[in-house]
């Protein structure tokens, strides 16, 4: 056994060489960091011909505060069991795992050669087409595959025991239940959005809301989620992707993972007047909308379609399916809400909007995201997906 320790470049090179069987015993590697993300230490291993591997370790702390906020490392062991269960109900839209080690908390990833970051993409001029339809069918899958509708309720119940994940599942809590809706040290309010957080920290309707997301993250295991779906933890190539960084998933409601990608996309809808001019920014958000569009159409249907063979003799009754999926959708129209707000004023920003360079328009671009969310927490239940999409088609349109 091997006992823990934060790994080198060396260390990263040497756990490749022994768990990845593509790299010849002789072969000279070299290995990079390349993560940026706020957790973890991630490293590309390659060979002289190119051929590489991820290796990704978890510190015992959040890698972007410091050992501050300790962490528990065992996340690499819950991120494992996701992988490995999303895997097995839809190998083609998640990251394959090649290895994992409990003592050292590391985890062995394929490398996706010419496969892109989706927020990265979205962010440039090529993006690739067809994504979001593989995303919807992919959601489909895992969350009906974990769910009351095809697992027998014992082993339902296990599963959901099984893949606890208290320590992130308190994280997560914290950063989107909890800090946004106060005036936290740990909240991020951009310059020039201090009267709109104050205004929504006193906006006790929201909170009424948000109180019953927050309840039904806690209470409701109706799927394994990925538990942190933004559009960070997606690779994308033409029509196809492959989800990672699964390390918050846990047994809950459907429409948080939905709602993250959702508002994911959002967020590059509000960011694009911030990066391009007003012709390009306008194309580039009728796309968002047509992404959103697609990602529920495609994440819909598959999921009816798959509650056909369910052996429940109540659970694919079609009208109760209907209404189970209309409660899908209002629930992620308000966890959407919770993401746009948290990735606004709460700790963890995107560079949809962050990196905006000029002030003015970075600050107009915060603070679209921070009203879109409010509405979306508060009108969840009145908006259909025709609704949202005209809405935010208007938005588009008027350059709002
Ligand atoms: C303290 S930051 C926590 C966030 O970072 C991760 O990227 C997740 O999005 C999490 O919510
Ligand atoms: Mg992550």
């Amino acid at each position: 056994m091997t006992a823990y320790r934060i790994f080198s470049l060396h260390d990263a090179t040497d756990f490749a060489r022994r768990h990845y069987s593509g790299f010849a015993a002789d072969s000279a590697l070299t290995a990079e960091e390349v993560g940026d993300g706020n957790l973890n230490r991630v490293f590309r291993v390659a060979d002289a011909s190119g051929r590489g591997v991820i290796v990704k370790q978890a510190l015992p702390y959040i890698r972007c505060i410091g050992e501050d906020w300790p962490l528990t490392r065992h996340r690499a062991a819950r991120e494992a069991q996701v992988l490995r269960r999303h895997g097995e109900l839809s190998p083609a839209g998640t990251l394959a795992l090649l290895h994992h080690d409990d003592e050292l908390s590391a985890l062995l990833l394929e490398d996706l050669t010419g496969w892109r970051v989706w927020r990265q993409a979205l962010l440039a001029d090529h993006e690739p087409v067809s994504v979001a339809d593989a995303l919807g069918r992919h959601l489909a899958r895992v969350l009906y595959g974990t769910s009351d509708f095809h697992l027998p309720s014992a082993r339902k119940r296990a599963e959901v025991t099984r893949l606890a994940n208290p320590e992130l599942c308190e994280t997560t809590d914290t950063v989107f239940f909890s800090d946004p809706y106060q005036d936290h040290e740990r909240n991020r309010v951009p310059p020039g959005l201090e009267s709109d957080a104050a205004e929504l920290w006193a906006d006790r309707a929201l909170k009424h809301r948000v109180a019953h997301l927050r309840l039904r993250f806690q209470c409701d295991a109706q799927a394994l989620l990925h538990g942190d779906l933004h559009t960070g933890s997606v690779f994308v190539k033409e029509g196809e992707c492959r989800v990672f960084d699964a390390e918050f998933g846990f047994y809950g409601p459907m429409g948080f993972d939905l709602g993250l990608v959702m508002a994911n996309l959002m967020l590059n809808f509000c960011g694009w007047p911030g990066w391009g001019n007003a012709k390009d920014a306008e194309q580039a958000r009728f796309t968002r909308v047509e992404d959103i569009r697609r990602l529920w159409k495609a994440f819909s249907q598959e999921f009816v379609a798959l509650t056909k063979h369910t052996a429940s003799p109540l659970m694919g009754e079609p009208a109760f399916v209907a209404e189970f999926v209309q409660q899908v959708w209002q629930d992620s129209l308000g966890y959407a809400g919770t993401e746009l707000v948290r990735r606004t004023i709460g700790i963890a920003h995107v560079t949809d909007l962050d990196d905006i360079a000029d002030d003015a328009r970075r600050e107009r671009c915060q603070r679209r995201a921070l009203w879109l969310g409010r509405r979306l927490i508060l009108d969840a239940t009145a908006l259909s997906p025709l609704g949202l999409c005209s809405w935010l088609r208007r938005m588009a349109a008027e350059g709002e």
